[in-house]
């Protein structure tokens, strides 16, 4: 098979890329040193985090100059995401640190007034723009396709700029701001969005790129309008993971997170499927991620057997959109008694194939001491260490909250709604009571005050369960919703409740969530993911398109 050489210099997911130009049918070579440059035919440069970490962190080890050698010798080279942003002059986010400067411009930071803040999802990379439709694609790139992106800073398209520099570009919309998803030129070419998680659309960019094919004529000429979408709606499907009482591993799902029968069997934990086939399954579907929750702590194990890592490592194999992975992302004392730290967990989760760890009760702790030290961040947290290292994105924190009511807002110190559902005796007002050890203990602390303080923390999305409606397929809850949208910019999942597409449908049309999950309706296969896209689109909301 022909080989590429990966450069994995930090910490990131790499397994997924590797998973992706395998699939294509490459073998990867792995750059261990700046030594190793100059062998490399096609060179690869992935990029997670920070623009500044990672340039600097390229900078000491030496790679500077064999990566511009390699550029300026004529050789294939590809940027994915910071490994785009390391073609600029600089960027917004780390000021003092230079890029490359292949092309002379600055990144900005998207403006956060009136949308959130990553920006996460499925986004175009076209290279039609006003008056001018494309015929050919730009390595593998499909004005009708979507691919993920994610990232806070961008750089701005200015019509015409980098074009005269003789770049050409594919753009994407987010909110009204234009900014460059890829760039090429002779043998460079770079991607903001991540291919190896933008299903078969982006498989398609990894093989052109790697088969040397520039450009092609496009299947069929697309729709003018399609190069003014932007986000599409994201649709994630969850699948909760625990042993059940014979020792396997299995997909679960509790009613208002009671995961056991109530019909006669003795209680037993309820077995949906295999992890690691329904995963595959909702990913052909169309899902636009996969989130895993492991809602047991598998606590007689050793750290690094823990049987999620396997299931991450086997799902990566087949299924090219996020994983995130949930469940026991904290400090931890390993069976043989060392001392193991959130970060060291995390790392082991990213590097079996985890786009994202979700931090669910440790946040919570988190969020109290933040508050009893006057707003004070502690530099040690699970999110300050994991984002610190990975980059806000790769952290999500996965809120349990229960509905307390109460008859007025001054009967209680806690941020408050007024309800349109009354609680038991008429209480016309409510708050979120956080709770942590999935859902067995509440904790005196309201949402508000949990999304605050984990945003100032570093979080990068909130995965926003409800304990009252999960499991009802009753639909999610959208006062809770609106509420915390109200809180924060950094973009929240919708969770809890979905029991049919109408559901989804609602939540999006009736607050600005920027994704909605479901689990119940997916594993008891009431309806399919595609379904859901399906009436989604029908609704005139834009979604993502399976790609076969
Ligand atoms: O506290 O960091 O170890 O993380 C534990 C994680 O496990 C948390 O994210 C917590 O939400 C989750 N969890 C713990 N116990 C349960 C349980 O169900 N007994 N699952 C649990 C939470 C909620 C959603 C569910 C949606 C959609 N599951 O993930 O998938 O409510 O369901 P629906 O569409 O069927 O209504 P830590």
């Amino acid at each position: 098979m022909p080989t590429v050489h990966l450069l994995d210099y930090v910490a990131g997911n790499v397994r997924s890329l590797v998973n992706a130009i395998e699939k294509v049918g490459y073998t990867v070579d792995w750059v261990k040193s700046p030594a190793d440059v100059p062998a490399a035919e096609k060179l690869i440069i992935p990029g997670v985090g920070h623009f500044g970490h990672c340039l600097s962190q390229l900078a000491k080890a030496g790679y500077i100059e064999p990566i511009r050698a390699h550029i300026e010798a004529g050789k294939p080279f590809m940027g994915i995401c910071v490994g785009l942003q390391a073609l600029f002059e600089g960027s917004e986010e780390d000021p003092d640190v230079s890029g490359l400067a292949l092309i002379p411009e600055r990144l900005q930071k998207f403006d956060d007034k009136d949308k959130s803040v990553p920006h996460i999802g499925w986004n175009s990379a076209n290279t039609s723009r006003r008056g001018h439709v494309a015929q050919e694609s730009l390595y593998g790139l499909r004005p009708s396709s979507k691919y993920y992106y994610v990232h806070s800073y961008a750089a701005p398209y200015r019509e015409g700029e980098l074009e005269k520099a003789g770049w050409a570009v594919a753009t994407a919309t987010y909110g009204d701001e234009e900014f460059v998803g890829a760039v090429a030129r002779g043998n460079v070419f770079a991607t903001q969005f991540h291919p190896e998680k933008s299903g078969a659309a982006g498989l398609r960019v990894i093989k052109a790129f790697l088969d040397g094919t520039q450009s092609q004529k496009l299947p069929q000429i697309p729709p003018v309008s399609a190069t003014k979408e932007g986000l599409t709606r994201r649709v994630i499907a969850c699948l909760d993971v625990r042993t059940n009482d014979q020792g396997d591993l299995v997909v679960t799902k509790g009613d208002q997170y009671d995961v056991r029968e109530k019909d006669g069997t003795g209680g037993a934990v309820r077995n949906l499927g295999k992890p690691v086939d329904m995963a595959k399954k909702y990913y052909e579907q169309g899902a636009d991620e996969i989130t895993f929750l492991n809602i047991t702590s598998f606590r007689n194990c050793p750290v690094a057997d823990t049987p999620m890592l396997e299931v991450l490592r086997r799902s990566s194999e087949t299924v090219f959109v996020p994983l995130t992975i949930g469940g026991g992302i904290r400090d931890t004392v390993d069976t043989d008694g060392t001392k193991i730290s959130a970060l060291d967990v995390a790392i082991m989760y990213f590097k079996s194939g985890a786009d994202k760890v979700s931090i669910g009760s440790d946040a919570v702790t988190a969020a109290e001491e933040y508050h009893a030290n006057d707003k004070r961040l502690s530099g040690a947290t699970a999110i300050e260490t994991i984002s610190g290292a990975y980059g806000n994105q790769a952290v999500v924190v996965s809120v349990d909250p229960r509905r307390v009511y109460v008859s007025a807002p001054d009967a209680t110190q806690h941020h408050t709604i007024k309800t349109a559902f009354p609680g038991p005796k008429g209480e016309e007002y409510c708050w979120y009571q956080c709770t942590i050890k999935g859902g067995r203990e509440g904790r005196d602390v309201d949402v508000w005050q949990l999304v605050i303080a984990v945003e100032a923390m570093g979080a990068g999305e909130i995965l926003l369960n409800c304990i009252d409606k999960d499991g009802t397929n009753s639909g999610f809850d959208l006062e809770l919703i609106n509420d915390v949208k109200k809180a924060i910019k950094i973009p929240v999942i919708a969770s809890s409740g979905a029991g049919n597409p109408g559901h989804f449908g609602e939540v999006f049309e009736r607050t600005r969530t920027d994704a909605a999950l479901g689990a119940g309706m997916f594993h008891r296969a009431e309806y399919e993911v595609k379904q859901v896209k399906e009436y989604l689109q029908e609704r005139g909301l834009l979604v993502r398109q399976f790609e076969d």
